[in-house]
């Protein structure tokens, strides 16, 4: 059972208040929350490490030093306003405000659970200023509250982080021009880390000059060591008075705090790439990291007389047990969230090595990628096609248009990024190659609801509706390996179309086996679960699950639920379909995405223009307002798609019809 500790309130207060010299408490209230930032990932599962380290010490300045946030309350106008444009280093955000007593400890513990905290910042969130997560949005909000309190006649000034590596999206530069021409005083805070999800910047795309960069821009820009107290308050007194907007670049270290988490170590020790961005540390890393803070922090209270840490385990029903002071022994994992129960599968890593195997016999395939190699499962075709494969950076707009220049010459593009920016962010891109009748596969991982841990800004539950209504565009999501290597060749030797394919990030909650001789046809897909009740039609592998979960759940009820695999969201045969539905009156639809826009919406459509809808009663079941944040069994449960919540749903339809 691994025994997780907290730092809780009173310690910090009792640190904050004790009579040694002013400068030794920064150093040792930044420690102690990192110690709570590094509890709270590893009993959420997930979460950001090394970006809240090398933000902390700054965040740390701000909250006990800057800003008058603490003061005179986080709802109060005239409040200096704090938010981080990166978003993923909010973990460090809630342990420097819950030191402060400003969010509450029982939503603090449950980092990434429902009814907790989220992975990303949201405003429902005591203390969070803007929801961020997807990057590159930061300064111009920011600069949207300037101009507000300006207007409304408020005081209190507003800063922003921003990561080196969200330096990449095209959206700063509008910012950094604006600012500068409307002479809004935002004051941004690069944390000039030099890393990004897990290489250097200067390999994936360099910065070049930053300095000189936002100074031609008209900001007025200061360089500090982001680690060293005294000049973080250099930094901001010497920016105080500028009438526009300023710059402070604070040169840190990714996972500063922990010896085997910092950069550039941690880079040598695994082999060039950078292990702590996201992800909770295994037992052994975390017990190492946690003893190293814990000791570090122990011996500066003892140099200036003052008792140990005092920490508790917290339970999971939110109660403490005192724990002995450095006690840090842990064993097997207990407190990770309920998991799905995994299969060894995951559809995203068929797509990698499929296109790997592609690459032999198909010379114009090439492939492109935001930043995520690992996680779009690209990092192999990297790097065994280097001259075949293009880093972008994190900069979705741009890779779209670049991949449609690449297919204007004869090329075929492969674009990888997450579902919900890559659809979202680059839409008018994705349109306009459209328009060009050239082919671009687009390839949108992380599609659905789940994980849900990261939150509303990464869970993808509106991209098909983002995409489907473009004529040359065939949205695809396969449900297991096979399918997906079946989909990955029809659309890289066959499609004449444009194809964005849906990819589930995680791993398949299940094996599912198509049944012999299903070969992949545009339109068409299989029967998973016979039955003759009602039909229930879904795609990819998490609602798949659900949806045989609630068959298997409805057959030791009588109810016999026919589900069926259909993998393509926008295209139909209504053949197929009519013959698929024969006989039967209730058809259902689950979706892994909002209900409108996708697949419910397209059979709909189908069955009202082939003239099959009159014999039929249709439900749509998706994913209603945003989506929320947790373990996926409490993400699916909580918007009634999980197995249970569907076998009584679609029961109580079926015999209200
Ligand atoms: C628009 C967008 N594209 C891609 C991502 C995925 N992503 C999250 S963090 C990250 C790297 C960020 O690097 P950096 O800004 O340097 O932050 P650090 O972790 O070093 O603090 C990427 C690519 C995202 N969240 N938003
Ligand atoms: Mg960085």
């Amino acid at each position: 059972m691994t025994r997780i500790q907290f730092i809780r309130r009173p310690e910090f207060a009792r640190v904050w208040a004790a009579s040694i010299d002013s400068s030794l408490k920064l150093p040792l209230i930044a420690d102690m929350c990192r110690a709570n930032t590094l509890a709270a990932v590893k009993r959420a599962g997930s979460g950001h490490l090394g970006s809240s380290f090398s933000a902390m010490d700054i965040v740390t300045w701000l909250y006990y030093r800057e800003l008058n946030t603490a003061r005179v309350g986080i709802g109060h106008p005239d409040r200096d306003i704090y938010f981080s444009s990166k978003g993923h280093d909010v973990p460090g955000l809630y342990s420097v405000l819950y030191s402060l007593g400003l969010l509450e400890e029982s939503r603090f513990m449950k980092l990434r659970r429902h009814g907790g905290v989220d992975g990303h910042p949201d405003v429902g969130v005591p203390g969070i200023e803007a929801n961020s997560g997807s990057l590159g949005m930061g300064t111009s909000k920011a600069k949207g509250m300037v101009w507000a309190k300006r207007f409304l006649g408020r005081k209190g000034r507003v800063v922003v982080m921003l990561g080196d590596g969200e330096l990449q999206e095209g959206q700063n530069y509008e910012a950094f021009q604006t600012a500068a021409h409307q002479q809004i005083p935002v004051t941004v805070v690069i944390d000039h880390n030099k890393l990004q999800s897990d290489k250097p910047l200067d390999e994936i795309i360099t910065l070049g000059d930053l300095e000189a960069k936002l100074r031609a821009f008209g900001w007025k820009v200061v360089r500090t060591q982001g680690h060293d107290f005294s000049a973080i308050e250099h930094a901001f007194r010497s920016i105080e008075s500028e009438p526009g907007p300023r710059a402070i670049i604070a040169d840190t270290i990714k996972g500063r705090g922990v010896s085997f988490m910092e950069h550039p170590e941690a880079l040598r020790a695994n082999a060039g790439k950078y292990r702590w961005h996201a992800g909770a540390p295994d037992d052994a890393s975390f017990i190492a990291a946690y003893a190293e803070l814990r000791q570090r922090l122990d011996a500066r209270l003892s140099e200036v007389s003052l008792d140990p840490i005092h920490s508790h385990e917290a339970m999971e029903d939110g109660t403490f047990v005192a724990n002995v002071p450095g006690d840090v022994a842990l064993g097997e994992d207990g407190v990770a969230p309920p998991r799905l129960g995994a299969a060894a599968e995951y559809v995203a890593q068929a797509f990698g090595d499929a296109l790997v195997d592609l690459a032999a016999t198909v010379p114009p395939l090439v492939v492109l990628d935001g930043d995520l190699a690992v996680d779009c499962r690209v990092r192999k075709f990297e790097e065994l096609f280097p001259t075949r494969f293009i880093e972008n950076g994190i900069s979705e707009q741009d890779m779209v248009s670049m991949a449609g220049g690449l297919a204007r010459q004869g090329l075929i593009p492969v674009v990888n990024s997450f579902a919900s920016f890559l659809a979202s962010r680059a839409n008018e891109q994705i349109y306009n190659n459209a328009t060009e009748r050239s082919k671009v596969i687009y390839a949108c991982h992380y599609a659905g609801l789940i994980p849900a841990g990261p939150g509303k800004s990464h869970q993808s539950i509106r991209d098909v509706s983002l995409l489907a209504a473009l004529p040359n565009m065939v949205v695809v999501q396969p449900v297991n390996s096979v399918e997906t290597r079946a989909a990955v060749e029809w659309a890289v030797r066959e499609a004449s179309d444009n194809v964005a394919m849906r990819l589930v990030i995680g791993p398949s909650p299940r094996v599912i086996t198509l049944p012999a001789g299903y070969q992949l046809r545009v339109g068409t897909g299989c029967v998973l679960h016979p039955g003759h009740d009602a039909v229930l039609f879904a795609y990819g592998p998490v609602m798949i699950h659900e949806a045989l979960t609630a068959a298997e759940k409805l057959a030791a009820q009588g109810f016999s639920l026919k589900v069926v695999n259909l993998p393509w969201l926008n295209r139909t045969d209504a053949n197929w379909l009519g013959e698929v539905i024969s006989g039967i009156e209730n058809l259902f639809v689950l979706e892994d995405h909002a209900p409108v826009g996708a697949l419910g919406d397209q059979l709909l459509r189908t069955l009202t223009v082939s003239g099959h809808g009159r014999r039929h009663r249709v439900q749509v079941f998706g994913v209603e307002g945003f989506p929320v944040c947790g373990n996926p069994a409490e993400a699916l449960r909580a918007h009634q798609l999980d197995g249970a919540s569907l076998a009584e749903r679609i029961v109580h339809q079926a015999r209200t019809s």
